[in-house]
């Protein structure tokens, strides 16, 4: 058993915090209407800034938030230049592993995905102050476990649709069927038969034809494309290709313009003796009409793997090239963006530690949380280290 088996395989340390994860959502709705500070809403009304009327549980110490202070921006997230901020005073257990936000019913209210290993749980927004107390469904039948969703309008009919990935098992799809209720009696559609343990997923056009694609980061075997045809079914039952022929033990995938050329790239944090890597678009679109079939993964540091659980991509020292942070079983790291179009970065890029903590983080996202115009960093941590 890997030591990362042993971590999931306890149940005290399944624990990763709900409430936490609903600050490292994408929040699309709020952002429109308050940009940059979607972590102290409560998610009912439009006094999005007001601590005192947040009825979120945030975790005392699990999870941390990470500021950018405005006069460290030239330095991005380094150690010495952030401030650590506890979140809320009541730690949960809850085995979710992910959760979104978005608005899936329409009504304006943003509602929140999550999942446990088995089920995938939609909580309406219910517009009080207690928002996601009551009107939770769930889709169950999972026979591998959860490891990843992702939104967004896959079928071009103005409502959110959601991609789960799991492990070991096939990835799936669910319509939203525009009622009230979506997803009441929705079906599991599958994203082709490929069956990989897929850890990390993302929705985002990598083909530039204005329909959202699958991209999959899968443990120990390649990470896959899978392209949106826009028919339908869509996504479901389609054939992916290969994000190069790399078979790392991938934790995390994210999608971003690393060397400012205008086309997606792919960047993925790996486990192991891997180190984290990304793959530079290299707009030939072959017959299978995947730019990054014959790409070759680039290291984005020396660093190796060692469990890195998860990365996001932003450009945190506001020099309009897109940074990397990570997080897993040692600091949290941020990679500047050396600027070379060619290799933005390489197996010389400087690993900065955002702050000294030593925990074991699940996930981070970039956001700016105290809207000062640059990015921060909110990162969940396990309960308990092995
Ligand atoms: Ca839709
Ligand atoms: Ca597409
Ligand atoms: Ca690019
Ligand atoms: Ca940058």
């Amino acid at each position: 058993m890997s030591f990362n088996q042993k971590i999931l395989n306890s149940s005290a340390l399944k624990s990763v915090v709900l409430q936490l994860i609903v600050a490292l959502c994408t929040f699309s709705s709020l952002q429109a209407a308050t940009p940059g500070l979607p972590f102290t809403e409560d998610f009912a009304n439009s006094n999005l800034k007001n601590e005192s009327l947040s009825t979120a549980l945030w975790s005392n110490k699990l999870q941390k938030a990470f500021l950018g202070q405005r006069n460290a921006k030239s330095l991005g997230l380094r150690s010495g230049t952030t401030t650590t901020l506890n979140i809320s005073s009541t730690p949960i257990s809850s085995t979710s592993r992910r959760i979104h936000s978005a608005d899936v019913n329409g009504d304006g209210y943003p509602d929140a995905i999550a999942n446990d290993f088995s089920r995938l749980n939609i909580h309406f927004n219910n517009r009080t102050a207690d928002p996601f107390l009551s009107q939770i469904i769930s889709q169950t039948g999972f026979t591998s476990n959860i490891y990843d969703i992702a939104t967004g309008d896959i079928d071009h009919d103005g409502d959110i649709d959601i991609v789960v990935a799991t492990f070991g098992g096939t990835n799936r799809l669910y319509l939203n069927d525009g009622s009230s209720q979506p997803f009441q009696n929705a079906t599991a559609l599958i994203i082709s038969t490929d069956s990989a343990s897929t850890r990390g997923i993302v929705l985002v056009d990598m083909n530039g034809d204005g329909w959202l694609d699958v991209v999959a980061g899968n443990e120990s075997s390649a990470n896959r494309l899978y392209l949106n045809t826009g028919v339908a079914p869509f996504l479901t039952g389609i054939v992916g290709t290969n994000i190069s022929s790399d078979a790392d033990r991938t934790y995390d995938i994210k999608v971003a313009d690393l060397n400012n050329d205008g086309f997606p790239d792919v960047a993925v944090s790996n486990s192991g003796t891997a180190t984290e890597k990304y793959y530079l678009n290299d707009k030939n679109i072959d017959t299978d009409n995947n730019p990054f079939t014959s790409v070759l993964g680039l290291s984005i540091s020396s660093d190796i793997g060692a469990f890195v659980d998860a990365l996001d991509l932003g450009d945190v020292n506001n020099d309009g090239w897109v940074d990397v942070v990570t997080t897993g079983g040692s600091t949290n790291k941020v990679y500047l963006n050396s600027q070379n179009p060619l290799t933005p970065f390489d197996a010389a890029t400087v690993s900065n530690t955002i702050s000294n903590e030593n925990e074991f983080g699940r996930e981070i996202k970039l956001r700016d949380l105290d809207d000062d115009g640059d990015l921060d960093a909110i990162v969940a941590y396990q309960r308990a280290r092995d």
